[in-house]
C-alpha cells in the first residue's frame, strides 16, 4: 500500500493554464489556434480528470489496507448528466478553472454546455443512482456502481407539429474523456445451454452450467469525487463485446457480413437503455441485459474479495450488494450458482450469504411495473438460474407452510405466477433473497406492505423499512443555483455547503423584508435565464414578472400532466369570461418524454402543444397565461428551470408515485408545491409545515375506495360547471381545430374509467391554484414561505438517506 505516488497537482490558474494546453497539444492532438470548443473540453476534463486520481487512488487503497466493507449498488440506470462543473465544483476549482480558460478567449460556460448529458436512464431511479453516487463519495462510503454503458442512452425527443418524436442520442459521438477503459477487468458472460451434474472427487455432486453461447463483459470506469475530493468511487459500466470479434473462417470463405454476426449480437446487448418508466420491457434482450450486468458484476465482486480475503465466508461482513429494483434481481440466483458451482459451497451456506449480502429497493407499486419474466424464457436463456429459483421458490414456500399460511397466502408469496403463463416474479425473488427491503418513502413503505408484498410481510415482518430518497444538494442547489447559494453564504456562512441540514438557519430570516427581496431578486435572475431559453428554443416570449408554474417529469397517467393542462384550460375560459378581473399572469411550464409505445402519454404532450398554441395566441388573454412545453427533458435542462420555479407541480394520483425526487429539488430552490398526499410530499408536509406547502385532492386511501366501489365519475364532472366545459371543450376539438376528434376518447374515458382520479381532483385542485393566486398576491408573505421551503428541506438530503443506508442496511463506514 506504500505505493509511489506523483506529487499532488497544484490548481492554480497558472499550473492549470499550463495543462489545459499541454492536454490540448499532447492527448487531443490540436493547436490551439484552430482547437474548437469540443477539443477545449476534452482537454480540461482530461485536466481536471488527473486532479482526481491521485486521490481515487488514495481512496482504493485505503479500501485494501483498512478492510473497510465495500458497497455495491447495482443499477440498470445511471442518469448522471453532465459531469465537468460537478467535478470542479466539488473540487473548489471553478475560478481558478474559468481563469485558466478565459487567458485563451475560451468560456468555462460555453465547454459546460457543450458536455454531452449522459442519460443512461429513464426518470427517477436513474437519477437517484446518480445522486446516491456522489453521496456516497461524499460521505466517504466505500463503494461501486454497477451498470451497463448503452451506446445509446435515453432518447432525444424532438417535436413535430407538436407530437413527440424519438431520435437516438449519441453521448459517446466525441468520446468519452472521463472513462478509463479496463480491458483486463473483462468477464465471460454465458447464455443458453445446459447443465449437467458432475460427481465430484469427494462424492458430492455439483452443477455444471454449459453455456451455449459467450460474451464478454469489459469494464468502463469513471471516477465519481464527492464533495471538496473527500473521496473518490468508481462507476463500473459494462459493455458487451464478442469473444471473437471475427471469424475468420467465415470471412475467409467469403461471408464478409457473417464473419461479424457474433459481434454485432454481443454489441447489441448494450447498445441501447429501455425507453421505459414504470413498464418493464418484456424484451429477450432485456432480460439479456439484467442478466449481462449482473453476473459481470457479481464475477467482479467475487474475485475482489477473494484476492483480499481468500475465502467466501466473509462475504457479508465485506460486502453489501444494493439491487436497485427489480432490474438486477437475476443476481440471487447467479450468486448462489458462482457460490455454489464455481466455488464448491454447499446450499445451506450459499444461501445465508446470499442473503446476507443482498438488499433491495423497490421503486414503484404500479402492477404493470412489476417485473415477470416467462419461465419457459428464462430456462432457455439461464437454464441453471431457472433451476435455483425453483430451489429457492421450494424452501420458501415450505417455510411458508410450516408457519401455517393458507394456500391463497402461499400463491402470493410464489416466485412462480402460475397465472396465464408460468412466469418468474422477480420482486419475489429479491425480497427473499435480500435481508433488507425498503421502500423510498414512509408512505410508500406503509402501502408496500399492505399491497404487492403484504404476505411476505407476514412470512418475514422485520425486512421491509423505509429510506425516504433525497438529493445531492451540491448539483441541486450549489451548481444549479449559484446565486442563492451566494446569498445563503452571506446571510448565515458557509457551513451549510458541508453540512446541509445548516441550511435551517435561514428559517430566522423568513421574515426579514430586506432578505426577502434579495431572495426574490435571484429568482428573478434565474427567471430571466429561464425566459431566455423559452423565446430561444420556443419563440414564445414571456415575463419573468409572471408566476413560473412548473410541471417536469416523465410524462404518465399517474403524474397527472393533463389535471394540470385542463386546469390551464379552465384558467383559460375564466379569463376570457372575466376579462375584468386582476388575473395573476402565469406562465405553465411543462417538460418531459414519454415512453415511446405509450399513447396515452403522447396524446398529452399533443394536448399542451394543442392548448398552448391557442392560449399563446389568443389576444383576449392578453399574456396573462402562457404555456410552454420545453422539448428534450433532461438532467441539464432541469438545473435551468427548477432554480427558476416558483410553483412546482407534484399532483400524482395519491398512491401511486413512490417518493418523487424533483419535489425535493424545486422545494429546496425556493419554490412552493401545489401536491397531491403522495410519496414524499406527505413527509415534505411535516417537515416543511402545512402551511408552506398547498395539499389538495382524495388521499391514498380515499383513492382506494373510490376504485374499489368502481366509483364513476360522471356526476363528478356533471355536478362541476369549469370542469363539464372544459372536457367538453377538449373533446369537442376547440383545441384541435385540423382533427376535431382526437381528444374524443380521452376526454369520454374521463367519465368512466377515470382511474387516476383527474376528475374526482379537478374541483379541489382548481381551488388549491387560486389559493396559490391569493398568495402570490402577497409577494413578502410568498417570498417568506419561499425561504421556509429552502430552509426546511436539508434532511431531503441524498447524505442524510445514505448515512440511513450505510448505518441501518449495509453496516458499513461513513462520515
Ligand atoms: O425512487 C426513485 C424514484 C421515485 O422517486 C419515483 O417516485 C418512482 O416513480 C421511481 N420509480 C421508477 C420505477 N421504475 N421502475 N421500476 O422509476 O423511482
Amino acid at each position: 500500500y506504500d505505493a509511489p505516488t506523483p506529487e499532488p497537482r497544484a490548481s492554480d490558474a497558472e499550473t492549470l493554464r499550463n495543462e489545459i494546453l499541454e492536454k490540448l497539444t499532447y492527448a487531443v492532438g490540436k493547436d490551439p489556434i484552430v482547437a474548437r470548443n469540443t477539443d477545449w473540453l476534452t482537454a480540461t476534463i482530461l485536466t481536471v480528470r488527473d486532479r482526481i486520481i491521485d486521490q481515487w487512488m488514495e481512496s482504493t487503497r485505503d479500501t485494501w489496507r483498512t478492510s473497510k466493507k465495500r458497497v455495491y449498488y447495482l443499477s440498470l440506470e445511471f442518469l448522471i448528466g453532465r459531469l465537468m462543473r460537478d467535478a470542479i465544483s466539488n473540487l473548489g476549482m471553478m475560478e481558478s478553472v474559468r481563469e485558466a480558460l478565459a487567458s485563451f478567449n475560451v468560456e468555462l460556460d460555453d465547454l459546460i454546455e457543450r458536455e454531452p448529458d449522459a442519460a443512461l436512464g429513464n426518470g427517477g431511479l436513474g437519477r437517484l443512482a446518480a445522486c446516491f453516487l456522489e453521496s456516497m463519495s461524499t460521505i466517504k462510503v466505500p463503494a461501486y456502481g454497477y451498470g451497463i454503458r448503452y451506446v445509446n442512452g435515453m432518447f432525444r425527443q424532438e417535436m413535430s407539429d407538436g407530437w413527440q418524436v424519438e431520435l437516438p442520442e449519441t453521448w459517446l459521438a466525441h468520446g468519452n474523456p472521463w472513462e478509463f477503459e479496463r480491458r483486463e477487468s473483462a468477464y465471460e458472460i454465458g447464455f443458453g445451454g445446459y447443465v449437467e451434474p458432475v460427481q465430484q472427487p469427494d462424492g458430492s455432486v455439483r452443477q455444471i452450467w454449459h453455456p451455449a453461447e459467450h460474451i464478454n463483459a469489459v469494464a468502463y470506469d469513471t471516477p465519481v469525487v464527492g464533495w471538496r475530493g473527500a473521496r473518490v468511487n468508481t462507476l463500473r459500466l459494462w459493455s458487451a463485446q464478442p469473444v471473437d470479434p471475427i471469424l475468420l473462417d467465415r470471412f475467409n470463405s467469403g461471408d464478409h457480413v457473417g464473419a461479424l454476426e457474433e459481434s454485432a449480437r454481443a454489441a447489441t446487448i448494450t447498445r441501447v437503455l429501455y425507453p421505459a418508466d414504470s413498464n418493464p420491457a418484456g424484451q429477450e434482450l432485456r432480460l439479456r441485459q439484467e442478466f449481462f450486468f449482473s453476473s459481470a458484476s457479481l464475477q467482479d465482486i467475487v474475485r475482489r474479495h477473494l484476492q483480499q480475503y481468500g475465502e467466501l465466508g466473509s462475504l457479508p461482513d465485506k460486502v453489501a450488494v444494493q439491487l436497485n429494483d427489480t432490474h438486477p434481481a437475476i443476481s440471487v440466483a447467479e450468486l448462489m450458482r458462482i457460490l455454489m458451482d464455481v466455488h464448491g459451497l454447499g446450499w445451506d451456506q450459499a444461501w445465508k450469504l446470499t442473503k446476507a449480502t443482498f438488499a433491495y429497493t423497490n421503486h414503484t407499486l404500479l402492477p404493470e411495473a412489476l417485473e415477470t419474466w416467462p419461465v419457459a424464457l428464462l430456462e432457455r436463456l439461464l437454464p441453471r438460474q431457472m433451476q435455483i429459483a425453483y430451489a429457492i421458490n421450494a424452501m420458501v414456500l415450505e417455510e411458508a407452510r410450516e408457519k401455517g399460511m393458507e394456500d391463497e397466502q402461499i400463491a402470493a408469496i410464489s416466485l412462480i405466477d402460475e397465472n396465464g403463463g408460468r412466469r418468474l416474479r422477480m420482486g419475489q425473488l429479491a425480497f427473499v433473497g435480500s435481508h433488507s427491503v425498503n421502500g423510498v418513502s414512509a408512505l410508500h413503505t406503509e402501502l408496500m406492505k399492505h399491497t404487492v408484498f403484504a404476505d411476505l410481510h407476514k412470512l418475514y415482518p422485520q425486512r421491509i423499512n423505509n429510506k425516504t430518497n433525497g438529493v445531492t444538494p451540491r448539483r441541486w442547489l450549489m451548481q444549479c443555483n449559484p446565486g442563492l447559494t451566494q446569498l445563503i453564504s452571506e446571510r448565515i456562512g458557509s457551513e451549510f455547503r458541508d453540512d446541509i441540514e445548516q441550511v435551517i438557519k435561514l428559517d430566522a430570516h423568513a421574515e426579514d423584508k430586506s432578505f426577502q427581496d434579495r431572495f426574490a431578486a435571484v429568482k428573478r435572475q434565474n427567471k430571466e435565464r429561464l425566459a431566455a431559453v423559452i423565446r430561444e428554443r420556443l419563440g414564445i416570449a414571456v415575463s419573468p414578472d409572471a408566476l413560473f408554474d412548473v410541471q417536469i417529469k416523465r410524462i404518465h397517467e399517474y403524474k397527472r400532466q393533463l389535471l394540470n393542462i385542463m386546469e390551464a384550460v379552465a384558467q383559460y375560459n375564466m379569463i376570457r369570461a372575466h376579462p375584468e378581473k386582476r388575473w395573476v399572469p402565469r406562465v405553465k411550464v411543462f417538460a418531459g418524454k414519454a415512453a415511446s409505445s405509450y399513447w396515452n402519454a403522447k396524446l398529452v404532450i399533443k394536448l399542451i402543444n394543442d392548448v398552448a398554441k391557442v392560449v399563446n395566441n389568443d389576444p383576449a388573454v392578453r399574456g396573462l397565461l402562457k404555456i410552454a412545453f420545453l422539448p428534450n427533458y433532461n438532467v441539464s435542462l432541469a438545473e435551468t428551470i427548477i432554480p427558476a420555479a416558483d410553483l412546482s407541480e407534484q399532483i400524482s394520483t395519491a398512491g401511486m408515485e413512490a417518493s418523487g425526487t424533483g419535489n425535493m429539488k424545486f422545494a429546496l430552490n425556493g419554490a412552493l408545491t401545489i401536491g397531491t398526499l403522495d410519496g414524499a410530499n406527505v413527509e415534505m408536509r411535516e417537515r416543511l409545515g402545512p402551511e408552506n406547502i398547498v395539499i389538495f385532492g382524495l388521499t391514498a386511501g380515499e383513492v382506494e375506495d373510490v376504485r374499489r366501489q368502481n366509483r364513476s365519475s360522471r356526476e363528478v364532472i356533471e355536478a362541476s360547471h369549469p370542469l363539464r366545459e372544459v372536457v367538453e371543450a377538449i373533446g369537442a376539438g376547440v383545441f384541435s381545430p385540423d382533427d376535431r376528434s382526437r381528444y374524443r376518447q380521452l376526454m369520454d374515458g374521463l367519465y368512466e374509467h377515470d382511474w387516476f382520479m383527474v376528475a374526482r381532483d379537478f374541483d379541489a385542485y382548481s381551488a388549491a391554484q387560486r389559493k396559490v393566486d391569493a398568495y402570490w398576491g402577497d409577494r413578502s408573505a410568498w417570498n417568506s414561505m419561499a425561504i421556509r421551503n429552502t430552509a426546511r428541506m436539508g434532511w431531503f438530503s441524498s447524505d442524510r438517506t445514505i448515512r440511513e443506508y450505510a448505518e441501518e442496511i449495509w453496516r458499513a463506514s461513513h462520515v
